[in-house]
């Protein structure tokens, strides 16, 4: 099934008026030239609490002057509230910085995401890195923002506005070959950058993930360049992180630098460490408890409400039938 990809111009003029207060907020000042560093840190801050972020540290963002992108009405989680960018912005999952979520965003500030290239490899015709700019610059008429469900198989869960474009495109860009059945992707791994890379030596970094070719090309997953119609903040992975909404949060690999085209199945991070807790597909399933838990209900953040969860977090109309 095909999803249309809306362009900024097909816009009715009552969407990109009626949205939330933060994206008027950055539309006018990109209007006007204003964002980045100077208007945020000279007391213009947005109004979702004056700092979405809850930290300084993305003020000096280098991507930040690209944002935010039209959203996406298409994709919307009209069930449940929008998660407050405070808390998906302070409560992350990001091993190389720490295993503490509460401090992961306070660890960044050494983490140097420009320049920044991505490498294709593997059973492509494209093989070679291209400079993320360049890349941004390619992708910018089909950037949007989607409302999407993630869910951490530990079963926090949050509702968030991801901006980004359809990995789809990213791999037309790599043009792989007909034998190329697996997209693996692998992160960063900059010890002097990432306190927690040489504290955790025992574990197999660099981070590294994958999908199937059908999972890659599927329109929801999304190579992801901003949240809450800003610049991804580094703890969310920045600059460039992948999202694949129905699937398990440790799927969805954070500062990636290289995409690799393979015949076989790729080897992925948590399933090298605990192959009986954290399979390849990991797609979310209420019926398939983790062998320590239930994975019949999911908390919402920040109050953790339990809700149940869904297969394949919601998004069975577009994914299912990869499955059948
Ligand atoms: N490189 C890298 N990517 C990663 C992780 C990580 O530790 N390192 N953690 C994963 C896990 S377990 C989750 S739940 C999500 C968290 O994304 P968020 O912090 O933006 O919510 O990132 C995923 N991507
Ligand atoms: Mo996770």
């Amino acid at each position: 099934m095909l999803v249309k990809i809306r362009k900024p111009w097909d816009l009715p003029d009552n969407q990109v008026t009626d949205e939330s207060t933060y994206w008027n907020r950055r539309k006018v000042l990109k209007s006007l030239g204003l964002t980045g560093t100077a208007s945020l840190i000279g007391g213009c801050g947005l109004s979702v609490g004056g700092d979405p972020f809850g930290s300084l540290e993305d003020f000096d963002n280098p991507y930040a002057s690209r944002f935010p992108y039209p959203r996406n009405e298409d994709f919307q989680v009209p069930e449940r509230p929008l998660t407050d960018p405070f808390d998906a912005t302070t409560y992350n999952n990001f091993y190389e910085f720490t295993r503490s979520k509460d401090s992961v965003h306070l660890l960044v500030g050494n983490f140097q995401i420009a320049p920044w290239q991505i490498e294709f490899a593997g059973l492509c015709n494209n093989p070679g890195v291209i400079n993320l700019e360049d890349l941004l610059d390619q992708m910018d008429d089909i950037t949007e923002e989607r409302i999407y469900r993630f869910r951490c198989v530990e079963r926090w869960a949050m509702t968030v506005p991801w901006t980004g474009f359809p990995l789809a495109a990213l791999i037309a860009l790599a043009d792989p070959m007909a034998g190329a059945n697996f997209v693996q992707m692998v992160s960063e791994n900059r010890p002097d950058e990432m306190p927690n890379v040489d504290a955790d030596a025992n574990l197999p970094w660099p981070y590294f993930e994958g999908l199937t070719m059908e999972e890659a090309m599927n329109p929801l997953s999304m190579m992801v360049t901003g949240i809450y119609g800003q610049a991804l903040p580094r703890q969310n992975g920045a600059p460039l992180r992948l999202i694949v909404p129905w699937k398990y949060g440790y799927k969805n690999i954070k500062s990636v630098i290289r995409i690799v085209f393979t015949e076989d199945q790729p080897p992925t991070f948590w399933n090298t460490i605990e192959p009986a807790e954290y399979s390849f597909l990991s797609n979310v399933d209420p019926d398939t408890p983790h062998p320590r838990w239930s994975q019949a209900e999911e908390w919402l953040l920040p109050g953790r409400e339990p809700i149940p969860t869904m297969k394949y977090n919601g998004y069975g109309e577009f994914v299912a039938d990869l499955y059948e």
